[in-house]
């Protein structure tokens, strides 16, 4: 290849190289990001690169602390009160998860186009790429349970209180469920025992083989694999064992299912079952032939287990190729041959994940949160 015959257009290192997929941001007057769409669907491998995830913060985006300035208290319902620096989370016996993590308000709009058969929402337009708020990567850190066997359970204790140093009061996104906006909160969520109790659920100060990243919650976060975003709380200074499940603004007003009035409302947990078809794209013209339909699946309860593609709108289905490997808490990717008839066709995707769910499994809800619905794909196949 001669010089100046990009394969795509930009340069990497000195050489030519391909055009990198881009994500959505949003800065403040200093250039400082505070939220990101991550390009995920334009990305071929299983790893988001740590550039191209996503960024949510609540509420205000906390200064840097630095590490050794940093410590965290483990106090309320233990034997033992500890507080942590650092260098001691990094001593006790670490392990790694690879994990989706996906933001519940991802791809809300398509709540309402399933339900109304209204228009489709744009970040799935052909035009732009489509980016959300879902990206997959390595955590490494310590067992939450770990650091709390350290302290020593009471028996009595219910759920353990995760709270950032980030604080403020919730602004744009303080709409909806809530039946009131508390002034200048922390961001906290009590974890159920159960799961702050499981293997997988760890404090993270890693990410993606390099050490975590202020907007991702240096010096360390939660990770709660499976569970919606919002429960890896970042930027950690405390925790607290409490005896009992503890009514909190992003707990039990801004995350859950219902609205302002319902008396019955459930917190948001985990996941549900999700099937995206990234190629071909919607409103694509391609050849008729062997095609391929290919994308990605998830779950926030279990390995995938089964795809099942479908090439007239859901009458019929057949299973797909799920690659390797099928990791818990990671996404695959599935893929397809068809044998493409000339005309207009409508082609669908669903998976089953390990405990035997298929989706849809979340109905829509006031906030649109959790979306997995089947999203059809139309395309236009040409004559031969
Ligand atoms: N301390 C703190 N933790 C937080 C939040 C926050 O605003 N503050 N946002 C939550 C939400 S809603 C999501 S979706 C994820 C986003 O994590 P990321 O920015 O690393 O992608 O963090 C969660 N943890
Ligand atoms: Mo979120």
């Amino acid at each position: 290849m001669t010089s100046g015959d990009e394969i795509e257009g930009e340069w990497l290192m000195g050489w030519p190289d391909r055009r990198r997929a881009t994500p959505l941001q949003r800065k403040d007057e200093q250039g400082r990001v505070g939220y990101q769409r991550s390009p995920w669907a334009e990305l071929p491998g299983l790893i988001t690169p740590t550039d191209l995830r996503y960024i949510v913060a609540q509420l205000q985006m906390p200064d840097p602390v630095h590490p050794n300035d940093w410590s965290l208290s483990i106090e309320g319902a233990v034997e033992r009160p500890l507080t942590l620096t650092l260098d001691d989370v990094q001593a006790l016996a670490g392990r790694s998860v690879r994990v989706v993590h996906e933001c519940s308000g991802t791809d809300a709009d398509f709540f309402d186009y399933l339900k109304d058969g209204g228009r489709r929402p744009s970040q799935f337009d052909l035009n732009e790429p489509h980016t959300g708020q879902t990206s997959a990567g390595e955590f490494t850190g310590v067992p939450l349970r770990t650091v709390l066997e350290a302290a020593g359970l009471r028996p009595d204790a219910l759920s353990v209180l995760a709270q950032g140093f980030d604080h403020g009061t919730p602004g744009e996104f303080a709409t909806g469920a809530a039946r009131y906006v508390p002034e200048d909160i922390n961001y906290e969520k009590a974890l159920p025992l159960e799961k702050a109790l499981d293997p997988d659920t760890i404090l993270a100060w890693a990410l993606n083989g390099e050490y975590l990243r202020h907007v991702h919650g240096a010096p360390l976060r939660l990770i709660t694999p499976g569970w919606s975003g919002n429960w890896s709380v970042k930027w950690l200074q405390k925790l607290e064992v409490l005896t009992e499940t503890p009514s909190l603004y992003y707990q039990t007003e801004y995350f859950v299912y219902g609205d302002e009035h319902d008396e019955q409302r459930e917190m948001i947990t985990s996941m549900g079952v999700r099937c995206v078809i990234l190629a071909p794209r919607h409103d694509d013209e391609i050849a008729p032939g062997s095609q391929v339909i290919g994308g990605r699946a998830w779950s926030g309860a279990g390995a995938i287990d089964r795809v099942e593609v479908s090439v007239d709108g859901g009458e019929s289905w057949v299973d797909a190729h799920i690659e390797e490997p099928r990791e818990r808490w990671l996404w695959v990717r599935w893929s397809h041959r068809w044998d493409a008839s000339p005309g207009r066709h409508t082609l669908m995707a669903r998976a089953t994940d390990a405990e035997g769910r298929v989706q849809p499994q979340t109905p829509w809800n006031f906030l649109r949160k959790n979306f997995d619905g089947v999203v059809p794909v139309e395309v236009e196949v040409a004559p031969a």
